[in-house]
């Protein structure tokens, strides 16, 4: 099969689809690999580095898409893209359809294969494409709290961890999966008081078990919500539905509450975010509004910032998946494979994840 690996346009997007490791596992599987020149740059791999590891490189975005079988990226497609979309092309990137319609709809249109990283999930119910982005964001959403709680970035001007004699900042994550435990484990290695709210009652027995005592555990309801809410220096949105729209758990109401330059990261962004007056994607460039004195947080991409590890991590999990497409050919390979089957959002010119289909009111 030919692969392609486009440069990523999103701004500030510095990730790239593969990395050499991932052209060489290719490559040795039998497969070409066509890479765009510079894709690689922003991760700190260069043209030669793909070169040695076997990749043809070519001199346009429009020349990969256009001779590739499967185009092997990192963030969804955006307009300028669109344009490359055709019958049968297999399209493996995070797309986080449910609030994208006019996306979904052209990949309908042009009747592309379009697998989802991001829904991509085992027996066991996790989501092994999604997991080190999470692990990632989870982790940059206290550092970029921590950042924005400044003075001269906006915030009340508090550190996270205090110094003797002086209390910590609050740090409130609504959600305890991968994101909320990456985001609790830096936010408690910084000393900050942290809660951490989930539904789910064994969830929160496991956070305890892991933290020690380090922090608080709160079964997340809306009452629980607004107290911590009220009470946070940093908000944390870390709440997942795989493939569906996050629920809006923290009302205009709660956000209002909260005390002039606290922060809000939220990281369920890219699902149409966890946080009533989280109503706009914000870019790396601009990352941040204002809204009832606090500062919102809401970039999409939040791992494109930290493009070498995340790049890195990445490749690491997509890898197995994307070389069972190229050596079986997708219906080979999503008939013998359950969890990429499930990846597949958009076949045939209709959405096939379910989840997606009922976010954006479309047949299923
Ligand atoms: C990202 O890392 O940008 C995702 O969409 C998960």
């Amino acid at each position: 099969m030919i692969i392609g690996v486009p440069k990523e346009i999103k701004d500030n997007e510095n990730r790239v689809g593969l990395t050499p490791a991932g052209v060489s596992a290719y490559k040795q599987a039998g497969h070409r690999v066509l890479v765009e020149t510079q894709a690689g740059t922003g991760s700190g791999f260069s043209d030669d580095d793909f070169s040695a590891a076997g990749a043809e490189i070519l001199g346009s975005a429009k020349e990969v898409w256009q001779q590739a079988e499967m185009i092997c990226k990192v963030k969804e497609p955006l307009p300028a893209e669109y344009g490359f979309f055709r019958e049968n092309l297999i399209l493996f990137t995070y797309l986080h359809l449910a609030p994208e319609r006019e996306l979904t709809e052209q990949l309908c249109a042009k009747k592309v294969v379009a697998i989802a990283y991001e829904t991509i999930q085992t027996d066991d119910g996790s989501l092994p494409l999604l997991m080190p982005m999470s692990e990632v964001a989870g982790r940059m959403s206290v550092q970029i709290g921590a950042q924005f709680l400044e003075k001269p970035h906006g915030g009340k001007g508090v550190l996270l961890g205090g110094v003797p004699g002086v209390t910590p900042a609050n740090v409130v994550i609504v959600g305890g999966g991968i994101v909320g435990t990456n985001a609790a484990k830096m936010a408690v290695g910084l000393g900050a008081q942290v809660t951490i709210l989930d539904i789910n009652a064994n969830r929160l027995r496991e956070l305890d078990d892991l933290f020690q005592g380090r922090l608080r555990t709160l079964m997340s309801n809306q009452y629980n919500i607004a107290q911590a809410v009220k009470e946070a220096d940093l908000l944390i949105g870390a709440v997942l539905i795989p493939g569906s729209r996050a629920p809006k758990l923290v009302t205009e109401e709660m956000v209002k509450s909260m005390s002039p330059g606290s922060v809000i990261v939220d990281v369920a962004i890219d699902q149409g975010g966890s946080i009533e007056t989280v109503d706009r994607i914000t870019t790396h460039s601009e990352p941040t509004y204002v809204k009832h004195g606090v500062v919102h947080y809401a970039v999409a991409n939040m791992p494109g910032a930290v493009p070498r590890t995340s790049t890195i991590a990445l490749s690491n999990v997509t890898i197995p998946y994307g070389l069972q497409l190229a050596n079986k050919g997708y219906r080979a390979a999503i008939a013998q494979n359950r969890a990429l089957a499930r990846g597949v959002n958009v076949l045939n010119g209709h959405v096939v994840y379910e989840a997606v289909a009922t976010s954006l009111n479309l047949p299923y």
